[in-house]
Order: C-alpha cells, then structure tokens, then sequence
C-alpha cells in the first residue's frame, strides 16, 4: 500500500480543521471485523476527527499493517505492460513497483478545490483550505475569521470557530439544508452491553439491507398517504432521532416528487426559522424558495450551528446578493459598496473535485496509450464502479459509479473489497492474468447509473454528486442511486421491492459467477 500521507485514516488524516466528525452513528461508521470492534469504542455516537485518527491507529495496530504501508509516498503514474500483464506503478520519489493488480482506493474526497478568488494571493494574513488543515492547529481565537463555503465542512467549521473568533464572516453562496445531529457520548459499558449481546452485530448486519448501508431506511409510505397531522408528528419524531433520517428514512417519495419534497422543505425551514432569532440571518440560511429540492445536495448534521450564527459576532454574507468581487491585502471585497470585510484569516471550505478528482490525478495510462483524465473528459466510463475499460486488471473501490456518496463509506468499501477479493482469488485459481471489463457491461452500468439518476431529483442541484461544483466538469451522475419510482412505490432496475446497497451487491456477485460474462479474461 503507498499512502500519501504521514499516517493512516485518508480524509480522517488530512481534514483537521476545527469540529471535523463524521455524520454517521456508531456502530456502523467501522470496519465489521470482530477483533476491530470488540476492544474499541468510539467516544461520541458521532465520532470526531481525533477520535477516527485513534480508530485507524487501531486498525493498523491490531492488523499489523504498517509493515505493509508506505507513508509519504505519492503515486504519480501508473502503465499497464500488456507483455507481463501487470501494472507498473511510480511514485515521485523515484519508487517503481511492478503489480499484477492495482487497486486505487483513493476515496472520494482527496483532490481539494479551490476556486479562482481574484487577488487571493495579494492577502496578507492567512489562508487555509479545510481539507488541508495544518496538522498543527491554528489559532481563530480572537481573531477576525472569513469562511467560504457551506457545505458539511464549512458548517462544521463555523459551529466551532463561530464559538470563539472575535468576528466569523460566512461566505454563502448555497444555504446548507442542516439536520440536528443529535450527539451524545457513548458510555463504555452501556456499549459493552450492546457488544456481549449482538447489537453491534444485528447492527452490522443490517446496514447490508438497507438503502443506505445505515441502520434506518426510508419508510414504506408516500408523503400524501399521511394526514398533516400525521406526517407532522412523524416528521418530529424524525428531527427528534437526529441523524440523516429526515433525509434517508423519511417517506419514500421524498426525492423523486417535487411537491412530497416541498412539504419536506416547508418543514425544514420553519424548523430553522424557530432556532434562528434574527429574521435576516434566517432568510438567508432558509430562504422562502427553495434553491433546490430538499436533499438533492448533501444535508449536513449540525449541533449548534443555528445558535452560533445567530450571535451578533457572526454575519452571513448572501453571495447571491453580494458576490465577492476581490480579495485585498486585508479582506475580502463584495460589490454592493466596494465594502471590504476585513478578516485575518480566511477560511476555504471550498470542497473537492469529487468523486472522480483522486483517480484522475494520477497519471494512470491505458492500453491505448490514454490517461484516464482523458478517457472520462466526455463521461466517467466503468462497469459497476470497479472496472475500467481499457484499464486492464485495475479495481477501483469507492470510486464513479459506485453507490459511494450515497451509502455508509465502510459497508460500501467492504462490499466492494470483497469482491475484488473474490475476483483476484478466483483469478489466479483459473491461471487468468488479464481482466478487462466488456464494452457492452460498461455501457448498460453507465446508463443503468444516469437513468435512475435523471429520474430524482437529484440532478435539480448543482451539486458535487453529479461534478456540478467544477467548472468545466463534465456534468453526470457520479454516484449508483438505484431506483426509480412511479406512483406505486419504488421499482428496482434490478430486484424488485428493495433498493440501494441490496441491489449492487446482488449485482456484484451474479458478475462473478461461472463465465464472467462482464469480464474479458485472457490467460
Ligand atoms: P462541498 O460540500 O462541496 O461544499 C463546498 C462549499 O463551497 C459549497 O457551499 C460551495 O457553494 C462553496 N463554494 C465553492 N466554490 C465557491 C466559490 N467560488 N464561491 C463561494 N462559495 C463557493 O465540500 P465540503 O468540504 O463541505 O464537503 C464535501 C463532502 O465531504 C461532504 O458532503 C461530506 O460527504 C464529506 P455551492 O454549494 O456550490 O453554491
């Protein structure tokens, strides 16, 4: 394994900033392995950055990995050599390794985006892109803080720099459609109790059956079944359990009819509107239209951020209304009155070239002499997520085309490491050392992934799940979603009556049965 990075944990290294944690509770935000789970408890039900950094520490004690990882090691290029049929994979420094597979894991947020800000480079106090927070820390106490950005990262950001800056500017361009994470720290031996008994396990097992891969699901009725009052109460038993629920276990209509999606929206709103005492600042964090349909962009958990914007050392610039025309010496310049925000520090919570931008950073060259920047300028091309055509014994896993951004990130890449286990072993079993994906298996899970997807409404925002957030991005359905949805409920492309992770690992397995028949094997 060559990592980049000085230790282990991928985004959970790298993102530093303050209140990073992620938003999936305990247990399922783990790797499924008994002898992982069994002597480690995780601190919160939503665990925080440091506290994750501690989980794959864990991992890699107890697994004795560091022997198998080079750290500080960047992958620059890789080659199929079609006469060895193996990859020759090079690193910056010089390093070359000869591989028959080669299994980018690279996540779906590891290549940062920061936008052309005229003048960024004219600023004199500092600049800090969240993902690429130092290590180290750095000190917002006291001091004048800018922020860009709203989505999960810029949130959380603000809820904790809010708290203690001497004055936060945020910088929206889109509100952030927030639910209440309603955290909690976990208790050592209430959740030895839940281990002994099989929680954990019941837990583990059932996140391989839901939508998801969380422990909920959507529920089983469309929005206009309910009476108002009915829908209400369970819209407030929903906020009151916290979490993605109102997003991914409410009804499952939610994402696919605009007006079942407006009640949701209304909801939402006079939900912040009731936190948020300043009228302004609440227009601005829940406008009365909608500028996309609720939960077509990622929602993000907050604990207190509402709270924490309204303070009086906290304003919220609308984008929309004042865009940011410059940065100086000593701020930031929007134009309705040239007024320069002064700021010491500028905060970038921009996002990322997501889903795609960690594969193609990499020089990766196919057998056609191509890099794969280049193959997928006009559209992402895999079968299943995981093949490549012309990308011969290359796997990805939670990359394009995956259910990725819309599942619980370690039961995706278990199910997904689980087959190209499979694979390799059946593989070498056969004496096969060239696989490559079918032409006709790619083009049927292309437009298997963007049919379902032009069927929600989803592709309504301009979102980073569909490459909206680049510009000059291709614009396409990044991620497998799954199903489609006609007045009777949901029907499944595939299996009827379930949906989402079910679906792809169903999928995955008849792929690896006898004949391969998605795969071109030579010996
Ligand atoms: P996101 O979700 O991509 O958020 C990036 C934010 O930065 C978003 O609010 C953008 O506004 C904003 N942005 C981007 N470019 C600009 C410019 N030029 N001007 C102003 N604002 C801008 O990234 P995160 O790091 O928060 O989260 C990524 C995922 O990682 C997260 O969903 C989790 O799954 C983990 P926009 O919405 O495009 O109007």
């Amino acid at each position: 394994m060559f990592e980049k990075s000085p230790g282990s944990g991928g985004v959970w290294y790298s993102n530093t900033y303050p209140g990073a944690r992620v938003d999936t509770d305990a247990p399922v935000y783990q790797l499924y392995e008994k002898e992982l789970w069994e002597d480690f408890t995780f601190k919160e039900r939503y665990p925080g950055q440091q506290d994750l950094k501690r989980y794959f520490n864990h991992v890699e004690k107890k697994w004795d990995l560091a022997k198998d990882i080079e750290y500080n090691k960047n992958v620059e290029g890789a080659k199929f050599d079609e006469a060895r049929h193996q990859w020759l994979v090079e690193c910056s420094d010089g390093t070359q390794v000869y591989t028959r597979y080669f299994v980018p894991s690279l996540g779906f947020a590891s290549k940062p985006y920061v936008p052309y800000l005229k003048g960024l480079s004219d600023f004199k106090g500092h600049v800090y892109h969240t993902a690429e927070w130092p290590q180290w820390g750095v000190k917002v106490k006291d001091k004048r803080v800018a922020v860009i950005g709203t989505g999960a990262s810029g949130i959380q950001c603000i809820q904790e720099c809010g708290k203690v800056a001497k004055h936060l500017t945020v910088f929206q361009r889109t509100p952030n459609f927030c639910l209440p994470m309603n955290q909690s720290f976990l208790n050592e031996e209430v959740e030895q109790k839940k281990k002994d008994s099989g929680a954990y396990q019941a837990d583990f097992d059932r996140s391989y059956t839901t939508f998801t891969g969380f422990t909920f699901d959507f529920y089983p009725k469309n929005t206009f079944d309910d009476s108002v009052e009915e829908r209400e109460r369970f819209f407030k038993t929903l906020f009151d359990e916290g979490g993605f629920r109102f997003w991914l276990a409410s009804y499952k209509d939610m994402l696919f009819n605009p007006e079942a999606n407006k009640v949701h929206y209304e909801y939402w709103r006079k939900w912040v509107h009731a936190r948020v005492k300043d009228a302004a600042k609440a227009e601005i964090l829940a406008p009365t239209k909608a500028p996309h349909p609720f939960g077509a962009k990622r929602p993000c958990l907050e604990q207190d951020f509402y709270e924490v914007v309204n303070q009086p050392n906290i304003d919220i610039v609308d984008l929309n209304v004042t865009p940011i025309v410059e940065i100086t010496e000593n701020g930031l310049r929007t134009t309705a009155d040239g007024f320069v925000h002064e700021v010491d520090v500028i905060i970038l919570a921009t996002g990322f070239d997501a889903v795609t931008g960690g594969v193609t950073a990499i020089d990766i060259e196919g057998t056609d002499g191509i890099p794969v920047r280049e193959a997928w300028a006009d559209g992402v091309r895999t079968n299943y997520g995981i093949g490549v055509p012309k990308f011969p014994n290359m796997f990805m896993l939670y990359g394009p085309q995956s259910p990725t951004a819309f599942v619980n990130g370690p039961t995706c890449t278990r199910v997904q490491a689980d087959f190209v286990d499979k694979l390799i072993r059946d593989l070498r079993q056969q004496g096969v050392t060239r696989i490559e994906p079918t032409e006709a298996s790619v083009e049927r899970w292309g437009n298997q992934v963007q049919e379902v997807w032009d069927n929600s409404l989803f592709p309504q925002a301009k979102s980073w799940y569909q490459g909206a957030n680049i510009p000059g991005k291709k614009v396409q359905a990044l991620n497998w979603y799954v199903q489609l949805l006609n007045a009777d409920g949901f029907i499944s492309l595939i299996i009827p009556r379930t949906g989402g992770l079910p679906p792809y690992i169903a999928m995955l397995k008849k792929s690896l049965e006898p004949g391969l028949e998605d795969w071109i094997l030579a010996p």
